[in-house]
């Protein structure tokens, strides 16, 4: 106090005058002031000492093992919560370890920023041979909703309020940052430095349909007398969860989730149509998007799943643009989705009626039909184990914990489970989106389980786990509630391929058989398991959630069950010569 005392009003003004801060600084300054909590990243010049300053300054940092699944983690983040997760890198390579990330969550429609360090512009204009050089911003721009460069600290501010309103308005997106290492050290008066940064306000407007969309879109549903509500996870990002729930029942039209929409309304709803999936995408002839592409997870909209009577399309989304991208689109409704929805809803006057039985009892037929043969499947206890046999024991586990984040990824893995594994809250199944890209697996676990604060189960293919299996060292030094259950068939999709030639090298598909990953994790601290039957999973997974440990499981599954990229085998391009 009593230097306080001491010290008069005019010292302390000229003391502030001329105190400085520093990029480094400001960066940190900019996204605290934007209530972003947590960089997902991996250090290196120039970068380290960013770092080491978002930790110093109360931020929390999340090492990871490789830029990708920093990336992931923070994609996740984004889709999670609406904020743009945060992936910080070095340059050049470690950038482009981070792009397959962030063109990822621009593919997704994931907010997310990646932030690199760079090499000085004069050089790399010229070429002349940096330290990891790179032209990175070009590089970016393709595979980003939008990519900056700051050159000046006192632009900080703006560089990062863009990046932020670029990752969450309308469709969100990757958002590329570069930060070169010349600006983290520059200096500038503390006080203008501060005046400098933005909070931004409203990050992601409402968008409000216009009326008229909006009618349209009501008119051609009281034309119809077999609709159907297709939710993607748009439609789980936008967090209208109520809105959509009452849209759905009170308009009693079946609906299906796309994967991650998944316990957007729990999957045991009435109204779910998900077992009679192929039923109702053939049958239904009005069919309501809300947030959700008719790319090829969908069929393009068109071809032998959609039937051969042309389906009336309404389309909720925010993007007008990707509006008549596959099929015609009878009427469009652009906006946010909790408008669209509520706007919707509001329209569903006297004029519209329920569907009636002939539809709903048909596809209530049908559920039951194909949900008692699944039953039977699922009630098989072949030895070795099979994907099937496997899932339900998952399945019953997770049914009793509806708050747990789900990740996965493979090919029979994904698509068996995403089927089997029943989900009852919004926004906990993560997989492998829209590319149906491997490696996402660890990245968006640790993602999830630092995001949420809660237990996470990443079912995994073997092949699938591989891309990001490094990452279980980053799961163990945060130790973080994730258990992983590898699904262990010794391959690619399967592990009974042979080489041709009968020569020493195993077919493209096999890997090393009979392999532990539960051992990998141990080396790292972690609890690890080997279940050989559905009652050892049961109990290790079990074991695993009431410890919220990281845990690793090695579910051993014949080596022949499944099928070639899974449901995918007609996607592949085989030749004639192969087929013989
Ligand atoms: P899925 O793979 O589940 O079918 P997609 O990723 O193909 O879902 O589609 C998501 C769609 O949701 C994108 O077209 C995107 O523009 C849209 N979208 C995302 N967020 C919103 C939002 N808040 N309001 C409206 N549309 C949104
Ligand atoms: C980045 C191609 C699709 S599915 C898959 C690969 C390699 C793995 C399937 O084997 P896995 O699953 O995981 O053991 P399962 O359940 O059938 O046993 N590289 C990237 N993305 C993709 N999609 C591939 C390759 C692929």
């Amino acid at each position: 106090m009593a230097e306080a005392d001491s010290t008069t009003v005019e010292e302390t003004l000229k003391q502030q005058a001329t105190e400085t801060t520093d990029g480094f600084h400001l960066v940190i300054d900019a996204l605290k002031l934007n209530d972003i909590d947590t960089i997902f990243g991996l250090v290196g010049i120039p970068i380290t000492d960013l770092a080491r300053l978002a930790q110093a300054e109360g931020m929390r940092f999340i090492g990871f093992r490789h830029e990708q699944h920093a990336g992931n983690a923070a994609a996740i983040a984004g889709f999670m919560t609406q904020k743009p997760g945060i992936c910080l890198t070095v340059s050049a390579p470690g950038f482009l370890n981070g792009l397959t990330a962030l063109a990822n969550a621009t593919t997704n429609c994931f907010p997310m920023i990646l932030i690199s360090g760079s090499s000085e512009r004069e050089i790399v204009d010229l070429q002349q041979g940096d330290y990891e050089e790179m032209d990175q911003l070009n590089a970016a721009k393709p595979y980003a909703k939008a990519a900056y460069r700051v050159l000046h600290a006192e632009d900080i501010g703006v560089g990062v309020a863009r990046a932020i309103r670029a990752a969450v308005s309308g469709r969100p997106g990757g958002v590329y940052l570069d930060l070169p290492a010349k600006l983290l050290a520059q200096t500038l008066d503390a006080v203008k430095a501060q005046q400098s940064l933005i909070k931004v306000v409203d990050a992601a407007p409402r968008q409000l349909p216009a009326p008229d969309s909006v009618k349209r879109a009501i008119d051609v549903l009281k034309s119809a007398k077999r609709p159907l509500i297709l939710l993607g996870k748009g439609a789980a990002y936008a967090q209208a969860d109520a809105e959509i729930r009452a849209f759905v029942e009170q308009s009693g039209i079946p609906y299906l989730p796309m994967s991650m929409a998944k316990g957007l309304l729990p999957d045991t709803h009435e109204q779910s149509a998900s077992a009679a999936r192929s039923f109702v995408l053939l049958e239904a002839d009005v069919v309501v998007l809300i947030g959700a592409r008719l790319n090829w997870l969908l069929s393009h909209g068109k071809g032998k799943t959609w039937g051969a009577e042309p389906k009336k399309f309404v389309q909720v989304d925010i993007s007008p643009t990707e509006i008549d991208s596959n099929v015609a689109i009878a009427a469009p409704v652009i906006g946010d989705i909790g408008s669209c929805v509520a706007a919707l809803r509001a329209g569903l006057d006297a004029g519209f009626r329920k569907p009636g039985t002939e539809w709903t009892g048909a596809i209530a037929e049908r559920k039951n039909k194909n949900l008692a043969k699944m039953a039977a499947t699922l009630d098989k206890n072949p030895s070795p184990m099979n994907f099937h046999s496997a899932l339900r024991a998952i399945r019953d586990v997770l049914k009793t914990r509806p708050d747990i984040n789900v990740v996965n990824e493979g090919a029979n893995t994904l698509d068996y489970a995403r089927s089997i594994i029943d989900m009852y809250e919004p926004r906990k199944r993560f997989d492998s989106g829209t590319w149906g890209i491997m490696g996402i697996g660890m990245g968006f676990a640790i993602g999830a389980a630092v995001t949420s604060g809660k237990q996470v189960v990443a079912i995994e293919g073997d092949s699938a786990f591989g891309f990001s299996g490094m990452e279980l060292e980053t799961i163990c030094r945060y130790d973080l509630p994730v258990c992983t259950i590898v699904f262990n068939n010794n391959g690619v999709y399967r592990g009974t391929d042979v080489n041709p030639t009968g020569g020493k090298d195993v077919a493209p598909t096999v890997f090393v058989k009979g392999a532990r990953y539960d051992k990998m994790i141990e080396a790292f601290g972690g609890i690890g398991h080997n279940a050989t039957t559905p009652e050892e999973l049961t109990k290790a997974l079990l074991e695993a959630i009431a410890s919220g440990k990281p845990t690793l499981i090695n579910a051993v599954i014949d080596e022949a069950a499944g099928t070639e990229s899974g449901r995918l085998t007609n996607l592949n391009p085989q030749s004639a010569a192969m087929k013989k």
